[in-house]
């Protein structure tokens, strides 16, 4: 029986990338945990645990009462909102990957999912086709904290021979859950304002071209990652991984072909510096050699998906 738990699953991936894992596994085998209420979509679907994953005996008690054998562990404060309390996003962005590692290693846990980010990157690093390996000197707490998360899983899989595994996801788009707290949320906003029939008021510059990905192309990414055959993971820091890269104008004209009333300004504020500092597109061949990593959305199919899937009913003002 390996069982899986999932930490900080009723966030904006850990939503979708748990109802992906009870449906590829079995919903029972999959125990959702978060310090927040367990996510609409997840109940009934299987177990939810109420944790805070700062607390380690708890966690420890946790792995051990359900025999855990891999942990996904989606706890972080994301770019935007790191910078407006630096050290408590360290603290907590560390803390909570320490805490899973040594659990694992104490407890033996064999696999380990932590994500990195496209953030790992500074402005120093290539803004086109950055590559798995250029310099990195991160301008903002979120992508040092990402950077140094990166050597610790380095270091557990070297050191302890935990099967630590890693992506650096770009933006992730998605119509079923809300974005916490990124640069990159103003791609899930602008499809909400424009189902409402509002304008969008845009705090990155309408040429800010970013990395991005839509949900599904990110959750089959983590699954296959972690189905790999051992033999084939050369990266144990974290795999550069590409979807679409697009710019807000960009991603604003197709949303016109759908909904032509759609309205947009351009308003940038202190995010704007973060999204200067990454790179425009990804290079991941390392990961499509490792693992066969393809995406399949592109931003026509992404912004028809979202558009049929947000109703009205659902979406949610943006306005500020
Ligand atoms: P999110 O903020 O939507 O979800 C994080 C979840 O962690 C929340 O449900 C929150 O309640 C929970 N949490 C916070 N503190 C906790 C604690 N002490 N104990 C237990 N749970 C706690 O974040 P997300 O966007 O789903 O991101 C998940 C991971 O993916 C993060 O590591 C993030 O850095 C990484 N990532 C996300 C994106 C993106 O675009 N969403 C891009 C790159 C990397
Ligand atoms: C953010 O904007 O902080 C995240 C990320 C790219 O890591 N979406």
């Amino acid at each position: 029986m390996n069982k899986i738990l999932v930490i900080g699953a009723s966030g904006q991936i850990g939503t979708e990338l748990t109802l992906a894992l009870r449906q590829h596994f079995s919903g029972e085998m999959v125990i959702a945990a978060d310090l927040k209420r367990e996510a609409d979509l997840l109940k009934g679907t299987g177990p939810f645990l109420p944790l805070d994953i700062m607390d380690k005996e708890i966690l420890r008690v946790q792995v051990r009462r359900h025999e855990i054998k891999t942990i996904y562990l989606l706890v972080a404060m994301l770019s935007a909102a790191g910078e407006k309390n630096p050290l408590l996003a360290w603290q907590l962005n560390m803390q909570s990957l320490i805490n899973t590692l040594e659990v694992a290693r104490e407890e033996s846990v064999t696999k380990v999912f932590w994500p990195s980010s496209i953030a790992v990157f500074g402005k120093d690093a290539p803004k086109q086709n950055c590559p798995q390996d250029a310099y990195s000197a991160p301008s903002t707490v979120y992508g040092i904290s990402k950077l140094t998360g990166e050597q610790w899983c380095h270091y557990y899989y070297y050191r302890y021979g935990i099967d630590v595994r890693s992506i650096r996801y770009p933006g992730l788009i998605s119509y079923k859950t809300l974005p916490g707290g990124g640069t990159t949320d103003y791609a899930i906003e602008i499809f909400h304002s424009a189902i409402r029939g509002e304008n969008y008021t845009c705090f990155l510059r309408a040429d800010q071209r970013l990395p991005m990905m839509y949900m599904d192309d990110a959750v089959r990414a983590t699954i296959e990652l972690m189905e790999a055959p051992a033999a084939k993971i050369s990266v144990r820091t974290a795999y550069n991984l590409a979807g679409i890269s697009f710019t807000p104008e960009e991603i604003a004209r197709e949303i016109k072909r759908l909904i032509p009333e759609f309205t947009i300004e351009y308003q940038p504020d202190f995010r704007q510096a973060i999204a200067d500092s990454w790179p425009e597109s990804i290079d991941d061949h390392i990961a499509a050699r490792d693992w066969g990593w393809k995406p399949s959305f592109n931003l026509k199919k992404m912004t028809e998906e979202m558009i049929h899937h947000i109703s009205p009913g659902l979406a949610v003002s943006t306005k500020r």
